[in-house]
């Protein structure tokens, strides 16, 4: 029997997942063939290393560990408090930060501790709106924050697709809100923490940086630090950053106390130590020389496609993109992006659909699709396949505004091939 290609699982890797649920590890293997076989252009999503999944998949699972190291609330904690403390030493060393709370389960309660720490139900709060590329938990109505604070939301231009600092100014100043979030999910520039911190100054408001989208990009010295500029930064750990599902939650000394009783006993209970385990081995990998030149080459390979998509006449939000992700607004194609996103599907070409600043249609429906180059830098694309992506994804838009199924067939083929020669970090090797 012919050995499968290097990238594709084999059912044998999962084995005692295979013979106690066959069911349920098929559908892990199935998984894993989609991430090898397709072209997955989210640029929220990654592969995390055999390492960081390894250390994912431990026995860390077991044990419970309410509060932190060398103050929690059950015993036994000889190894888990080293893991904390060695996660905790990474996170500070790598981002230049006086402290850091590795156990927030993800972004949104990573957020939801900040709200806890600094402000109080009814206080108002600012971030950018949610269809201006803002995320839902940064005073967003329908979230949470939206609901038990008073958002108040800031946008870009509609004639360059850039943040208004003027206008922030004046709703800041107008508003005095406790906190006021910079940082979102579907940004394509960079973002300039110094202005935003000097209008948090001027009208008392902690600054909270979000930066789960960039984290790995800033790690990698590819974009702007926020640390000297922000009171609080947020991330997740799992997007550019490569590491697990999880986040966490750095800060100066003086918000130390706050932050981490926020997170505990605030907000959750006991960390995910497997999780933990995970990140302080995506923290090690995100130190490393190579890792700077992921973060770059992530940033070389969106502005490359940023460029092949406008020569085939792609309008783009803000004209192109100074980090990972690209937001395209397929209006002037007389495609819808959710048409569009789920032809692409088809063709093996994974984006979401996302509406476009000013979206007159609804985010269910919106005009554009968001894509990014975190995943593919991952299995070693370069700058040289960004015009054979950007013409599948032409192609792909083309037939999905003709109907045209027997075009996305073809490029699943050529997709399929392309990836099949770039084997991904982390799928299971035979
Ligand atoms: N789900 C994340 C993203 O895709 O950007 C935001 O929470």
């Amino acid at each position: 029997m012919t050995q499968p290609p290097a990238h594709q699982p084999a059912a044998h890797q999962h084995p005692a997942l295979a013979a106690a649920d066959p069911e349920l590890a098929a559908l892990v293997g199935a998984e894993e063939r989609l991430q090898a076989d397709t072209l997955r252009l989210i640029p929220s999503e990654n592969y995390v290393s055999a390492a960081v999944l390894e250390a994912s998949g431990t026995v860390l699972q077991n044990k419970y560990s309410e509060g932190y190291p060398g103050r929690r609330y059950y015993e036994g904690q000889q190894n888990i408090d080293q893991v904390e403390r060695l996660a905790v030493a990474r996170a500070k060393a790598l981002f230049g930060t006086d402290h850091a709370n590795v156990q927030p389960y993800s972004g949104s309660p990573a957020n939801l501790a900040v709200y806890l720490a600094f402000a109080e139900p009814g206080d108002t709060v600012m971030g950018m709106a949610l269809p201006m590329g803002g995320h839902l938990t940064h005073g967003w109505g329908v979230s949470a924050t939206g609901r038990w604070f008073r958002g108040v939301q800031y946008g870009v231009r509609e004639d360059t697709g850039l943040v208004d600092f003027d206008a922030v100014r004046e709703l800041a100043l107008k508003e005095r809100p406790k906190l006021i979030f910079c940082g979102g999910t579907a940004l394509p520039r960079t973002i300039d923490f110094a202005a935003f911190a000097e209008i948090a100054r001027e009208a008392g408001a902690v600054l909270v940086a979000d930066i789960a989208h960039i984290a790995g990009l800033i790690a990698g010295g590819a974009h702007p630090s926020p640390v000297p500029h922000a009171d609080v930064i947020s991330t997740t750990t799992h997007k550019t950053l490569r590491g697990p599902r999880g986040a966490m939650l750095l800060a100066r000394e003086e918000h130390a106390k706050a932050i981490d009783k926020a997170v505990f006993p605030g907000l959750q209970g006991g960390p995910h130590n497997q999780t933990t385990a995970a990140i302080a081995v995506a923290l090690h990998e995100a130190a490393q020389p190579s890792f700077r030149d992921y973060a770059h080459a992530v940033v070389a390979n969106a502005r490359a496609l940023a460029d092949a998509l406008l020569a085939r006449g792609f309008d783009l939000v803000s004209g192109g993109t100074d980090n990972h992700l690209i937001l395209m607004d397929l209006t002037p194609k007389n495609v819808p992006g959710k048409i569009a996103a789920k032809a692409l599907d088809r063709a093996g070409i994974v984006v979401n659909y996302n509406t476009v600043p000013y979206d007159p249609r609804k985010p269910f429906d919106p005009s554009g699709i968001r894509i990014g180059t975190p995943s593919l830098t991952s299995r070693g694309l370069t700058t040289a396949h960004m015009d054979t992506v950007a013409e599948w994804i032409d192609r792909g838009v083309r037939a999905a505004g003709a109907g045209d199924e027997d075009a996305l067939l073809k490029i699943r083929g050529e997709v399929g091939e392309l990836m099949g020669a770039f084997p991904a970090p982390g799928l299971t090797a035979t």
